[in-house]
């Protein structure tokens, strides 16, 4: 099965009907001009191959972290199961329905609470019927953090999954479809043009790559969540906490939503970066504890650096024990954090008392804190719902949670501003887990409202231009957003 490739299996597809164009109905009532049905896989055993091949291959090329498999019911089950046995990985069968005798259970095969269920799909549209499958895997204690598609009808599926912390890995996009077939002759411009058309005006997505640029802008280009206020606007709504109120201005007047992470190991080299990248930048987020010169003197510094650039400064702290600890970590030791860092940010994974102890010292000292509802690296364990205790948990400290941490838009109160690490100009990632999604992505099809970027910035010959392009890459990923209202 080795050398399929996608343009290979497109032009099979197409030849076995699976892809059809013409005038159909959907399950919506809405006329689509083009139909994939890829049930009549089942009639194709070496296609079937190939397809299950194909979507191994993208699995091992994202590097994903599971225990077990499911493919969503019917059409994906015999896929999954291929894959399952070729690769002897364990498989879970999720019922359509219980059955009314015996166990009445909703997942079939073994498993223990906390494994990792990666998602098999044919299909993809909003991605309601992925979510149907997780929701059923998430109630039995099974983490679902990424699924694979054969096919990514590019309507939105991509960014709803990506709000409930499963990311969506498709094999085929529709745009790709249509290039391939446009190719090799097998449907005529107009036809392309009409699908591009129709899947856009479907959608309130950019897709990922246009074709020539023969397509129209489409009415709503990004995730239009919180979109309709801009920056500058939500600075002002009566919730809003006084230093998201601030970071929003910053951003607006600065045109700036990126946040470098100055993960540099001293002191001075740290004060050098602000000094230089500070006119680029909404806010500098640290990791004081690499220092290996750290002095309070060097924290005033800072602060003068912070108020002569106008950036907010974030301390990545990750505070994660119970209230009364994180209060002294905060306040005291050897950092004295709350003395200098604007913000700082927190897991919810010991309930409301973290936030309770960092907000008795932080509230009175006028900073914010971001709880962490999802992190960037691969395998996380902060999706579905632990992401959504961590969006209650910020909704009942509102005084002192100003945002999140986050890979996407967690929710849609515009009170709240959501901060994304794993940020490139490439996607990829590193030998340790770390995940990097593009600036347009994270804020236009992400919804989030700030880009943080590390080692695309530090490990560039030039820092400074390498941030402009980073902080140009951010904005314009706005005003496009901005725009597509
Ligand atoms: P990078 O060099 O752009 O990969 O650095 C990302 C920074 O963001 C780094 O300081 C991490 O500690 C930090 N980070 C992250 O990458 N992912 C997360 O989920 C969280 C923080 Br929370």
């Amino acid at each position: 099965m080795d050398g399929v490739s996608v343009e290979s299996l497109i032009l099979k597809l197409h030849d076995v009907n699976a892809v059809k164009f013409g005038e159909y109905k959907l399950k919506s009532g809405l006329m689509t001009p083009i139909y994939i049905d890829l049930r009549v896989l089942v009639s194709h055993p070496g296609l079937m191959n190939q397809v299950s091949s194909l979507i191994y291959q993208r699995v091992k090329e994202e590097g994903l972290q599971f225990g077990l498999v499911c493919g969503v019911p019917y059409t994906a089950l015999p896929l999954a199961t291929i894959i399952c046995s070729t690769h002897e990985l364990p498989m879970l069968i999720r019922r359509k329905e219980a059955k009314d005798y015996g166990t009445k259970k909703m997942v079939e095969g073994s498993f223990c609470e906390g494994d990792t269920c990666l998602i098999i799909e044919d299909t993809v549209t909003s991605g309601s019927s992925i979510l149907e499958t997780a929701d059923v895997l998430l109630k039995e204690g099974l983490k679902v953090t990424d699924a694979v598609v054969l096919m990514d009808r590019e309507q939105g599926g991509t960014e709803m999954l990506a709000s409930r912390g499963i990311r969506l890995l498709p094999v085929i996009s529709m745009f790709k479809l249509l290039d391939v077939l446009l190719a090799a002759g097998r449907i005529d411009g107009p036809t392309a043009e009409s699908v591009r058309r129709f899947i856009q005006d479907n959608n309130t997505f950019r897709p990922k790559k246009e074709n020539g640029g023969a397509v129209p802008a489409p009415k709503k280009a990004c995730l239009d969540l919180n979109r309709e206020q801009s920056y500058a606007e939500r600075a002002q709504l009566p919730n809003v906490h006084p230093l998201a109120c601030k970071l929003l201005k910053i951003m607006e007047e600065k045109q700036s939503n990126l946040c470098v992470s100055a993960d540099v190991t001293s002191g001075e080299e740290l004060l050098r970066l602000a000094e230089s990248l500070g006119p680029k930048i909404c806010v500098l987020k640290t990791h004081v504890d690499i220092l290996k010169d750290f002095t309070l003197d060097f924290s005033q510094k800072l602060q003068a650096v912070a108020d002569q650039h106008n950036f907010l400064i974030f301390e990545d702290r990750k505070f994660a024990d119970i209230g009364n600890t994180v209060k002294h970590q905060y306040e005291g030791g050897v950092y004295q954090i709350s003395s200098w860092s604007h913000i700082v940010n927190a897991h919810a994974v010991p309930g409301p008392g973290v936030v309770r102890g960092l907000s008795a010292v932080g509230k009175p000292l006028g900073r914010g804190c971001l709880l962490i509802a999802q992190m960037s690296s691969s395998g996380s364990l902060a999706t579905g719902g632990y992401t959504t205790a961590a969006v209650q948990m910020a909704e009942e400290h509102s005084d002192f949670v100003m945002g999140f941490i986050c890979c996407s838009k967690v929710t849609q109160n515009p009170q709240f501003i959501h901060m994304t690490p794993g940020v490139q100009l490439e996607t990829g990632g590193d030998a340790l887990g770390q995940q990097y999604a593009t600036p347009e992505d994270v804020i236009c099809r992400r919804g989030s409202d700030i880009i943080i970027v590390g080692r695309g910035i530090l490990e560039a010959s030039d820092r400074l231009k390498a941030a402009e392009s980073y902080r140009r890459a951010g904005w314009d990923a706005y005003m496009k957003a901005r725009s597509s209202q």
